[in-house]
């Protein structure tokens, strides 16, 4: 379905996979290309959708997951930033709408929600990259997530977002120093995905909450979810750690969304036996 439509009038698509049992079920929903340039990030949904549509029904876990929950999948949130870095800018992050009184074009979408809207790690200049917008939700890309989580938050039991690059499992908050009330779950339960993450290929992930691990940052998405009830609410920063950055070679494409899978089943499956 369409959840939106982008400043410049494209489409958001949201996904639901899952299997049809008449009244909604408890869901995961993820969301990738909130950042322009993080491209692994759309391949990562692009493959999981892939992964575990072929999946059904010859792999048990997966039958038994879908019967059980829905997948709620936006595959690219930020589609007009996304087409402007195949197009214009390799490196553009922002989303494309204008702001009146400057030449400089676009919000940050992650600094755009209602979390402690532009206090922290963010900036009032609608030049710079982490630009906050005029108020939260200003971008009609952000307004579609949250209106949509909104709407179902009674169902939606975790919330990942996925970016690049890292290697980091993040939790709330971001927006202060102060650790959610679930922290003791989300670090156990993000020290065991990374641990299944790097059973693949051995690759390093550190995981802990935002604020303390990469940087302070109001009016990201995690945070917002997390204080509107969804418990389970993480950041992936996918590979690589900087060699090649956000421009990480197609080799690594299939082994990074390989290793990335397992995070997220695992975390599907604490989620499935943990219900609230
Ligand atoms: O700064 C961000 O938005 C994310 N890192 S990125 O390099 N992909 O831009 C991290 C988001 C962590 N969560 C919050 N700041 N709420
Ligand atoms: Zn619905
Ligand atoms: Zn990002």
């Amino acid at each position: 379905m369409e959840i939106g439509k982008t400043y410049e009038g494209r489409s958001i698509y949201l996904l639901r996979v899952g299997n049809k049992t008449g009244a909604e079920k408890p869901a995961i929903f993820m969301d990738c290309g909130m950042h322009a340039r993080e491209w692994i990030s759309p391949a990562f949904c692009q493959w999981f959708l892939k992964e575990v549509v072929g999946s059904y029904n010859c792999m048990p876990l997966i039958t038994t997951l879908f019967n059980q929950l829905d997948f709620l999948v936006v595959p690219v949130v930020n589609v007009d930033g996304y087409v402007y870095s195949w197009t214009k800018d390799r490196f553009w992050r922002k989303t494309r709408s204008k702001n009146s009184g400057s030449s400089c074009v676009g919000t940050d979408p992650n600094r755009n929600f209602d979390a402690k809207w532009c206090t922290t790690g963010t900036s009032t200049n609608p030049c710079s990259a982490v630009y906050c917008g005029t108020h939260a939700e200003s971008e009609k890309e952000v307004k579609a997530v949250a209106d949509f989580i909104r709407n179902h938050s009674s169902i939606i039991k975790a919330y990942l977002t996925i970016h690049s690059y890292s290697q980091l499992l993040l939790y709330p908050y971001s927006y202060d120093l102060s650790l959610p009330f679930d922290h003791k779950e989300l670090d156990d339960l993000a020290r065991d995905a990374v641990k299944k993450l790097r059973s693949l290929y051995d690759t390093k992930y550190i995981y802990g909450p935002g604020g303390s691990t990469i940087y302070l940052a109001s009016g990201g998405s995690d945070d917002w979810a997390y204080d509107l009830g969804i418990k389970y609410s993480f950041t992936f920063e996918l590979r690589d750690t900087g060699v090649y950055g956000f421009l990480l070679p197609e080799s690594q494409i299939k082994p990074t969304c390989e290793e990335t899978m397992l995070a997220v089943y695992h975390i599907t499956q604490y989620v499935l036996d943990n219900l609230y």
